[in-house]
């Protein structure tokens, strides 16, 4: 007997909405398995327990997914905690005494500790596309050994080609200032030691199939697009084939993306430009050791800049400072540097939201002076779910830095998003 599966977005932050597509790339995924899928998104939901309740009594499921995108917003002020939420969520769907699973990016950065935050029976960590087939494969003959299974090791299929944008009322986040996305791969191969997506297996999908997802799209309407790639720029060669692939279409649209500092060229620019990219959102680190580590310098900054000038895309950067042991030279240095090669704005985050499993927060246990810069103290087996920041500096220390120039954004204080500025 076929399978009856109820994917449930419970993320209803609105700053802005976002799409989750990862379920409609889910549900295709499992097209020519015998599973019935249905996506139930809550994002506008105003009565969210009785309208789980409602769908599953009238339809019935076998097994419920839920994503979960957010543990928190990630940045200390106005930081919002998303997990008693989705607890109180989850702790309803548990009366019906239907199996849940779990996935996401904020389930796939502390799996163990969101699974045992929920008690939960099941989650995928990473992309599903293909690992989840197999749990269903494994769970309808009650062969699963282990609670979680690693996605990042099957990783994805490379010619999915999502149907999109039936499931989920796009028009309605259009509305909110969301964005539709679409991705280029998974996985990202830089090292930044606070992250959790570091030094995680690239996976491309087929551009081809990419274009085509796109071109599907436009043709309904759809003519705005933010990346939904952690970072655009893992193989140069790849995203210049990309671009060059997307210009030779002329769709009427624009997309803004996300990039780090390397790898590039003039040319990456120049087709960034002729395929519509209007706005780069660059992830920057002001410490030299971290800069190092992810090859690049200041010298690869400032062309960055003058390229998206000359190609005239406009650039805004995301810049982390004040790391344990960069000196305030360091922080100094940055943000001189971009007064003097100014992009569109610089939005600057100075605490660092710690995770457990990542460099930064092994780090942090190790050091007890760095303990004693930590927004709240560390609890006996601490899980880092309930939002801890690392930060040698305080709002005033900054606002001293940057003297009220406009060009600086101090995260979170402003609570704009970059494709609206
Ligand atoms: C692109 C992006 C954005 C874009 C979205 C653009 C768009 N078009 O809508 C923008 C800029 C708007 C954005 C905003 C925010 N983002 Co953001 N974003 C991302 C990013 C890079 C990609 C997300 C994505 O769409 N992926 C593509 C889809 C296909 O993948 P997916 O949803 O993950 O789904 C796959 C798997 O996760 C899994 N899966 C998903 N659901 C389920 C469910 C089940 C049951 C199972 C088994 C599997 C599963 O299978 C799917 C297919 O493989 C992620 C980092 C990352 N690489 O995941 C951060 C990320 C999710 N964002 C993050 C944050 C913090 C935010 C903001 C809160 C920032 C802020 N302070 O405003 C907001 C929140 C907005 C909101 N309403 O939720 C954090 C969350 C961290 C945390 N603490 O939990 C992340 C992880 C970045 C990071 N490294 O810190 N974001
Ligand atoms: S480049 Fe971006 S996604 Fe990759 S590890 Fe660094 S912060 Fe994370």
């Amino acid at each position: 007997m076929s399978t009856k599966l109820l994917l449930i977005n419970p993320n209803n932050y609105k700053n802005p909405p976002v799409l989750p597509i990862g379920l409609e790339y889910i549900k295709e995924s499992l097209r020519d398995y015998d599973c019935h899928v249905e996506i139930l998104d809550l994002t506008f939901s105003k009565d969210i327990l009785p309208e789980i309740k409602n769908v599953i009594e009238n339809k019935g499921f076998d097994l419920i997914g839920l994503s979960i995108r957010n543990i928190d917003s990630c940045i200390y002020f106005n930081n919002e905690f998303f997990l008693p939420n989705f607890k109180k969520i989850i702790d309803y769907i548990k009366l019906f005494k239907i199996p849940i699973i779990l996935g996401g990016s904020g389930f796939s950065a502390s799996p163990k500790e969101i699974l045992n935050y929920f008690q939960v029976d099941y989650g995928i960590i990473g992309p599903a596309e293909k690992a989840f087939p197999i749990f269903l494969e494994l769970w309808k003959k009650n062969k699963i050994k282990e609670k979680i299974i690693n996605g990042w090791q099957y990783g994805i299929d490379s010619e999915l080609l999502p149907i999109r944008a039936i499931d989920l009322d796009y028009n309605k986040y259009l509305k909110n200032d969301g964005l539709v996305g679409f991705t280029t791969h998974v996985g990202c191969s830089n090292q930044c030691p606070y992250c959790i997506e570091a030094n995680k297996k690239v996976h491309h999908r087929k551009i081809k199939n990419i274009i085509k997802e796109i071109e599907i799209l436009i043709n309904n309407g759809y003519i705005h697009y933010h990346l939904s790639d952690s970072e655009f720029n893992q193989d140069l060669k790849f995203c210049k084939r990309f671009c060059r692939e997307l210009a030779r279409k002329k769709f009427d649209f624009k997309w803004t993306l996300y990039m780090k500092p390397t790898p590039y060229d003039e040319e990456m620019f120049q087709l960034l430009s002729e395929s519509n990219a209007y706005l780069i959102t660059l992830s920057v680190d002001s410490y030299d050791k971290i800069q190092k580590r992810n090859n690049y310098s200041y010298d690869d900054l400032e062309k960055i800049i003058k390229y998206c000038k000359k190609y005239n895309i406009e650039l805004v950067i995301d810049l982390l400072t004040g790391y344990p042991y960069e000196s305030i030279e360091s922080t100094k240095k940055i943000i001189g540097f971009f007064k003097k090669n100014r992009p569109k704005s610089v939005g600057i985050s100075f605490y660092y939201r710690l995770f457990n499993n990542t460099e930064l927060s092994d780090l942090i246990k190790k050091d007890h002076k760095l303990q004693e810069k930590l927004t709240r103290s560390f609890l006996d087996n601490e899980d880092c779910l309930n939002p801890i920041f690392y930060h040698q500096y305080n709002k005033e220390d900054i606002q001293e830095l940057i003297e009220d120039e406009d060009l600086f954004k101090i995260a979170g204080i402003s609570l704009e998003v970059n494709y609206q500025l």
